[in-house]
């Protein structure tokens, strides 16, 4: 009896034991992976101890579970708890981010683990698993003696880990006041609660989104109407409108192209020499920002065709996609547009297909539309050159005029090249990551000069405007140390705001180029067409975009996480900058815009979770 009692259950030191080692690996972890800098002491001590009331309380599920199994829960959840770490860790490597609950759900729909995933492992990893192997073999080997886990010891437990958690959030409240106002700020969430505690909430705030569809009604739409229409009211017509009327509109998304490449020239060679030289011929806006979070290529995506912010966990093409929007392709059939999209890609990946229905797009021609074989394809799936050639044939044949958009694929982390496709010269035989992103930049730019030449050849250059945008960022904060070299300055929180810079062209053949100064950011690219096209809906719009080609610019660019940046200044990391010089400036130069940057999003978020839009269609049905 007694030996069973050995054999399968476990002491009250072996739990302390394991409560700590847990405890001390995650602090290893917020130290050596996650970038959270603090900043006032309650902020280090929270930082501190903010994992072990989580850990106490999660550990200790297992002291109430059956003595015959309470060694397996045991071991069961605390190998969960370092997967949700490890998940986090690797998560976080790229995205410098945390995991979502809706990121979890759109694992399947962005191809699960590929090379992409296996660059971000490292070495020293498997130390992280060490600790599971000593406890096992501590339980299995019975070195644990087990000594008497009495219910009181037990439900002592148990209570401390939770009245430590409350203590946690109720400092987290003293330190941030605003932390649950502004959900979206998971650094800031996982700072104060800690990455155990974070997940519990993200599940509770998801839950709580999930409703919000069933409650809306109709009131919740004259709301965001009203802030809309408030803001929209006194913007004087553009010299520029209605430039390309009738025009096709040819889209591209230069996958992970960021503004720092374009006019760089690296050991002496342009890196971009293409989109360098129809710069001049263009219209170009050098102050423009990528404004995606979780989804990507599917959230820049999101905010041209909908003008509207993408979601702060996960990707609204996955988490909505049967929503009511009235998405560009949507409004421009009403002036006798075709609509396709060209990605040779699954059509899965992002829930794709069943967005672009409900947006409203004609025809997607996925991957199964194209030749992919071992020889054309690399990373992700077919080449940009092989792309724009085999797509000619059925962009010849599209109905026009056409909305026509491109999503290009090969310059997408970790940047695979092979060495015929090698445009630059460079004689670096082992590149470090920022080098081998300048190879597949290079790379793309030839594409896209080859897919100019080949609109020409077709006849399709003379009537189409053609719109280039990078779609997010490529090098991502934690390779910034070798950026740093690169650019040979240090990058600061205001830096780092300026590296989310993306190039945005637009090429009108025949008219003259111009640099238009106006910052702006993806939200604002759909106004700007219908302003080019001198396109005006027959319904009602939502949308929280502005044409920078309008002489009174919105002057202010939101992120999802709540910074902002205006002409003059940033709002990041709760530091307001001046944005030209870099230095910290008073608070007070940046909180006129707080209310205004919190309300966009909100009002976004109820649009998306209330399936608002739903509401105008049956008012125009009245
Ligand atoms: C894949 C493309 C790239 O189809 O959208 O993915 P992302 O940049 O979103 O990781
Ligand atoms: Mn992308």
């Amino acid at each position: 009896m007694n030996g069973m009692k050995k054999l399968n259950s476990y002491s009250f030191p072996f739990y302390i034991l394991a409560v700590i080692v847990l405890w001390l690996k995650t602090l290893v972890i917020y130290f050596f992976e996650f970038d959270l800098r603090t900043s006032t002491f309650l902020e280090t001590f929270l930082i501190l101890v903010n994992p072990l009331g989580s850990i106490g309380l999660f550990l200790g599920i297992s002291l109430f579970f059956p003595k015959k199994v309470r060694k397996t829960a045991f071991m069961v959840l605390y190998i969960l708890l370092t997967g949700l770490l490890y998940g986090n860790i690797l998560y976080y490597r790229f995205y410098i981010d945390f995991i979502t609950v809706p990121v979890l759900f759109q694992f399947q729909n962005v191809g699960g683990l590929s090379q992409s995933t296996l660059e971000l492992i490292n070495w020293t990893d498997p130390l992280l698993f060490i600790d599971i192997a000593i406890l096992a073999w501590l339980l299995v080997k019975r070195v644990d003696k087990g000594l008497p886990l009495t219910i009181i010891k037990r439900t002592s437990m148990i209570c401390s880990s939770i009245a430590l958690i409350i203590l946690v959030i109720l400092s987290g409240f003293i330190e941030n006041p605003q932390l649950f106002k502004k959900s979206y700020d998971r650094e800031n969430l996982v700072k104060t609660l800690g990455s155990f505690n974070y997940h519990i909430y993200d599940i509770l705030f998801n839950s709580k989104m999930s409703v919000q569809r069933a409650f809306a009604d109709s009131t919740d739409v004259d709301d965001v109407t009203k802030y809309i229409n408030k803001l929209n009211s006194n913007a004087p017509p553009s010299s520029m409108s209605g430039l390309a009327k009738g025009k096709n509109v040819i889209l591209i998304s230069l996958e992970s192209t960021q503004q720092l490449v374009i006019n760089r020239k690296i050991n002496g060679e342009e890196i971009t020499p293409f989109l360098n030289s129809i710069l001049k011929d263009s219209l170009y806006f050098p102050n423009f920002y990528h404004q995606t979070a979780q989804g990507k290529t599917s959230d820049a995506e999101f905010m041209i065709d909908n003008g509207l912010y993408p979601l702060s966990g996960g990707s609204v093409f996955v988490r909505r996609p049967r929503n009511d929007f009235y998405a560009l392709p949507e409004i421009l059939k009403e002036d006798g547009y075709y609509s396709a999209v060209f990605h040779s890609n699954d059509e899965t990946f992002w829930n794709r297909e069943n967005m672009y229905e409900t947006m409203g797009y004609d025809q997607f021609f996925s991957k199964k539309y194209y030749h992919v074989s071992e020889e054309n394809s690399v990373n992700y799936g077919l080449k940009d050159i092989p792309f724009f050639e085999q797509s000619i044939p059925y962009l010849k044949d599209l109905p026009q005029p056409f909305y026509a958009k491109f999503l290009t694929l090969t310059n997408h982390f970790p940047f695979l090249l092979e060495p015929e496709d090698q445009f630059l010269k460079d004689d670096e035989e082992n590149p470090d990551l920022v080098h081998r992103y300048f190879r597949t930049v290079r790379y793309e730019d030839e594409a896209i000069k080859r897919f100019f030449t080949l609109l020409k050849k077709n006849g399709l250059y003379d009537n189409s405007i053609i719109i280039l945008y990078g779609d997010h960022y490529g090098i991502s904060k934690s390779y910034h140390k070798e950026l740093e070299q690169v650019l040979d300055k240090e990058i600061t929180p205001n830096e780092q705001i300026d590296l989310q810079k993306v190039p945005f062209i637009i090429h009108i053949p025949g008219e003259k180029g111009k640099i238009i100064k106006t910052i702006g950011g993806q939200t604002d690219i759909r106004q700007t067409i219908l302003d080019l096209l001198g396109i005006h809906p027959e319904k009602p719009v939502i949308d929280f975009g502005h044409s920078l080609i309008s002489k009174k610019p919105k002057d202010l660019v939101v992120f999802r996480d709540g910074s902002f940046v205006t002409k003059k200044y940033t709002f990041t990391e709760n530091a307001c900058y001046n944005k030209l010089t870099g230095d910290k400036v008073k608070m007070s130069k940046c909180t006129p815009y707080f209310d205004r940057v919190q309300n966009e999003l909100n009002f976004s978020d109820n649009v998306i979770f209330g399936d608002l839009l739903r509401f105008n269609d049956e008012k125009m049905a009245e």
